[in-house]
């Protein structure tokens, strides 16, 4: 599967924006497969464990604290190259440098509330998904 796997997270701001019906319709119309989706909760802990590479930023603090603030929505996702075309889709880390079209253009607050996470590389959507996800959710 490895190639064809990404993980995502609809991020608190995007949940509390209303935002999930639109972009899960993006993801879809892009391509993507949803092969496992749900709406919960990240605990401190949880938030920390999967930042955990950006323990030593200025920023971790923030980001913990902001990604445990409220539900999210995760899901694992299909397409051919979908670690590449999904970060397409989503954009720039910062909104105000994203692509016209691009997810956190037309969803994030800010660089910090960036109303969606696309995984990195393959290894890591592997790692994130298995995360978020028991085997018996993912279809
Ligand atoms: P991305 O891969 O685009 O999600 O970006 P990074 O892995 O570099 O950053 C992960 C998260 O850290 C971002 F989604 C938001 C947060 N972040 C900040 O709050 N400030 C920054 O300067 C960079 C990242």
């Amino acid at each position: 599967m490895s190639g064809k796997i990404t993980f995502t997270m609809i991020k608190p701001d995007a949940v509390a924006d209303g935002h999930i019906g639109a972009i899960l319709g993006k993801i879809s119309e892009a391509g993507f497969k949803i092969k496992a989706l749900k709406l919960t909760q990240l605990t401190v802990a949880d938030a920390k464990k999967f930042y955990e590479v950006h323990a030593e930023r200025p920023f971790y603090g923030e980001l913990v604290d902001f990604m445990s603030s409220g539900p999210i929505v995760a899901a694992v996702l299909e397409n051919e190259n979908a670690v590449e075309s999904f970060r397409t889709l989503i954009g720039a880390t910062n909104p105000a440098d994203a692509a016209e079209g691009t997810i956190r253009k037309m969803f994030a607050r800010s660089i910090g509330e960036n109303a969606v996470h696309g995984s990195d590389s393959d290894e890591n959507a592997l790692l994130e998904a298995s995360f978020h996800f028991a085997g018996k959710e993912i279809f």
